[in-house]
């Protein structure tokens, strides 16, 4: 590891670090695993406008600051009281019948005992019904210009100087609030928006598309996913008979369900992933116009996910992988940013498509209708109770502002009851009023009484119209919501529109847009979901399906699950393609390793001014480096006593208490501990592990040996660890170095800390 090798103007350590994610050519990672890949491409053109905020605005978010009233500090100077305020000596044990010789039974009469136990018996609330196991986090959002106000008057949109708090909650869908953040599902991507005029949620999604097209099919396609009612199997898994058997005969599924296979359904974290709000809203500008619109959340770090072994593993080796993730980036001032956009089609233009703009299968290609970059969001503070904050907050689709509406989108009508509903089981009618869901602007009206009623209204009226003139609605001029006027006419009919009968053009654009790593790991996804199917008429009935997406892929996932292998296509692929549907095509524009976990690997007798100057380096670019050593605490250098005070440095864990898999890069620095390491089973084995997951691995001096030997493949090239001058030799992610330049290093993280 050298300074700078000028490589994009990046350092050398992002270089190593940073081109992996970036640029590592799909054929060289194929070579090594046909099915075990990290999904990667070229670097993009992709180019959006920038804008500078302040690094933290925590304090002057209006909804931040009004959740420290409720906030109940656990400090060491507190005085332990009863729920009424009275003062507890003994919080240990129950009220007993005593006498010199036995201690007899409790009493019941022990108020204090009583009052602690039925707290404690009442303390869980109904999980969601879905979307279940999440992960929180508050920010802001700030419009970049006034540019979208040809098409809305919402302020939250257009007025630059404002800066919105949001609060956003990540989830997966199938899983119990206790199952494990990384296995194969869509992602939940709920945004909060406490504007000044009230709530504004967008509860999307990481996949612009859903399985089906009418609300009232929801309860089936849940049911289906969610475990099987004879033994409650599987947990956090779609690779099961009712899945498979459901949206086998619902194939308006199909377009989703190659999203659900693909990369985008095991993401390396939250802050990685794309935002949709899915379903067609509409925008109202001052004029009183209408658009159709979509919204999207494009990250900064861009859409980069895991490969399946590594979702496997860490599925049972840290199963709060994406949470652990988001507070940790946040906390250590790494804050994931994304841009909005919107895509707008005038409300003249809603039949001019071949698709239906209402049809939530459907994505509006980017190639007929663009994004229009708004504004940024930006996630800066880490929740301070994960209950009151994650677990009470309620989204509502109908949940808007003026300038933004409904439209005629089948499931968003139906999810603009449900989601109030579900609020009523979960959280009670005064649900609005829980701190976190309270708007961060004024609530007025007549709605009153219901169990938890927190607010005391003064006044001698609660009707409207009143004598007083108390508590007046709001003209449409003055601000008050305007709904989208327009005529409607016809028959009540049981029915959706003739173009939502055409389920497959979509789902073989996005398929074939795909980058080929992107479409192998998509084939084994579905190779692995279908060998779960014990039951033959499911997974049969699936090729077919399959097969009228792409002939080749039915005949692939036939072969590897033993259905019948199609002798034709059914539909034939037309072959068209949308480079905005891969992954790799939201690349960052320049390399980046914000965020990124990076495990430095030693045995006592490294090489110490290296291990310092490349904590440096990793430290200045908002990365995370952490030692892994053979035990937790003290690893001494090379010309160190072992065990002497005051020397070594502190390993964060030991190569068995985390594994390659929690890491998105290794180092290994050179010194004759490599000999050691050499010897170790474990150390060896994270090595070849992070090689199979595809991740950049350094190595300098001694440690090249130890890489060399440790991965023993011939096609793999090394720098010669004997020859000091030679150059940074990469190969298949592996870069090697003889010999590590502390000065060049270390004055290059602090050139880069300065800027
Ligand atoms: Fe939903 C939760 C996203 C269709 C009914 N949904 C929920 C959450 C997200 C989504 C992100 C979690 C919110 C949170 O973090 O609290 N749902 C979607 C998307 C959909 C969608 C993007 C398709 C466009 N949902 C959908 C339909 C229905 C529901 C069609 C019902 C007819 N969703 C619910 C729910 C949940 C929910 C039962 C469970 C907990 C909650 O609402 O607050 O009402």
């Amino acid at each position: 590891i050298v300074g700078d090798i000028g490589t994009n103007g990046a350092s050398g350590l992002e270089f190593i670090l940073g081109y992996t994610f970036l640029e590592r050519s799909t054929d060289a990672i194929r070579r090594y695993k046909e099915t075990d890949m990290r999904s990667l491409g070229k670097k993009s053109s992709f180019d959006l406008p920038t804008m500078s905020l302040s690094k933290n605005t925590a304090d002057s978010n209006a909804k931040t600051a009004s959740l420290t009233q409720f906030i109940a500090d656990c400090t060491p100077s507190q005085q332990m009281t009863t729920d009424q305020g009275l003062h507890v000596a003994d919080t240990d044990n129950w009220l007993r019948v005593a006498s010199e010789s036995t201690v007899g039974p409790a009493l019941l009469e022990d108020h204090l005992a009583r009052e602690k136990i039925m707290r404690f018996d009442h303390e869980r609330i109904p999980e969601r019904v879905v979307h279940a196991r999440g992960a929180g986090a508050h920010g802001y959002f700030k419009a970049y210009d006034s540019s979208a106000e040809r098409w809305t008057k919402a302020n939250v949109l257009i007025d630059a100087s404002r800066v919105t708090p949001v609060f956003v909650r990540f989830s997966t869908v199938q899983g119990s609030r206790g199952s494990a953040d990384t296995v194969r599902d869509v992602r939940g991507f709920a945004v909060k928006f406490y504007t000044e005029e009230g709530n504004w949620d967008i509860v999307g999604n990481n996949i612009p598309v859903f399985f089906i097209q009418d609300a009232i099919k929801f309860p089936d396609i849940i049911h289906a996913v969610k475990p099987e009612p004879q033994n409650e199997v599987p947990t956090g898994q779609s690779a099961h008979n009712n899945f498979w058997d459901f949206v086998g005969l619902q194939p308006e599924s199909a377009h989703m369900i190659m999203w659900v296979m693909s990369d985008r359904a095991i993401p390396r974290s939250y802050r990685m992933m794309q935002g949709f709000g899915v379903n067609t809203y509409t925008l109202l500008n001052a004029a009183g116009e209408t658009h159709f619109v979509k919204f999207h959340w494009i990250p900064e770090l861009g859409v980069h996910s895991l490969v399946w072994d590594e979702a496997l593993k860490i599925a049972g080796q840290d199963p709060d992988f994406h949470r652990k993730d988001l507070n940790e980036a946040i906390e250590s001032g790494a804050y994931p940013k994304w841009r909005l956009a919107i895509q707008v089609i005038p409300e003249k233009d809603e039949h001019k498509f071949d698709f239906d703009i209402l049809d939530a299968t459907k994505i509006w290609p980017e190639e007929l209708v663009p994004l229009h970059f708004v504004g940024e969001m930006v996630l800066n503070k880490v929740v301070d109770e994960y209950f009151s904050e994650v677990e009470q907050v309620a989204f509502c689709t109908s949940n808007v502002v003026p300038g933004i509406g409904f439209s005629d989108d089948p499931l968003l009508q139906g999810r603009n009851f449900s989601y109030l509903d579900t609020q009523l089981s979960r959280l009670g009618v005064n649900w609005q009023q829980i701190p976190i869901n309270r708007p961060v602007c004024p609530v007025m009206n007549f709605q009153r009484d219901g169990q938890m009623q927190m607010k005391i209204h003064k006044g001698t009226v609660n009707y409207w119209p009143n004598r007083l003139d108390a508590v007046q609605p709001v003209a449409v001029s003055e601000g008050g919501y305007h709904d989208h006027v327009r005529k409607i006419s016809g028959m009540a009919q049981r029915m959706r529109s003739p173009k939502f009968n055409e389920h497959y053009s979509q789902a073989q654009l996005f398929y074939n847009s795909l980058s080929p790593t992107e479409q192998a790991h998509l084939q084994s996804a579905l190779a692995f979901e279908l060998s779960h199917c014990e039951d033959p008429i499911v997974y049969r009935n699936y090729i077919n399906v399959l097969n009228n997406i792409d002939y080749e892929l039915a005949k692939y996932v036939a072969v590897a699950v033993g259905g019948d292998v199609p002798d034709a296509p059914g539909k034939q692929n037309e072959g068209h393609k949308s480079a905005k549907l891969s992954q790799v095509y939201y690349a960052p524009k320049e390399p980046t390793i914000k965020g990124r976990r990076v495990a430095i690997l030693l045995a006592d007798g490294f090489d110490k001014a290296e291990v310092v100057g490349i904590k440096a380096l990793i430290a200045s670019a908002s990365a995370n480096a952490f030692v892994i050593g053979p035990r937790r605490g003290k690893v001494f250098a090379a010309g160190e006593k072992i065990g002497v005070e005051g020397g070594g440095i502190d390993a964060d864990h030991h190569f068995e208490g985390q594994r390659s898999t929690m890491f998105d890069a290794l180092v290994i620095p050179s010194g004759e501990h490599a000999a050691l390491l050499m010897k170790s089973g474990r150390a060896v084995h994270w090595l070849r592990e992070a090689f199979g997951h595809c991740k950049p691995i350094g190595a300098v001096g001694e440690a090249i040996l130890l890489v060399q030997e440790a991965l023993n493949l011939p096609e793999v090239q090394y720098a010669d660890p004997t020859d000091s001058s030679a150059e940074v030799v990469e190969s298949y992610g592996v870069v090697t170095t003889a010999k590590y330049d502390v000065t060049t290093a270390i004055g290059d993280a602090l050139k880069m800390t300065l800027n």
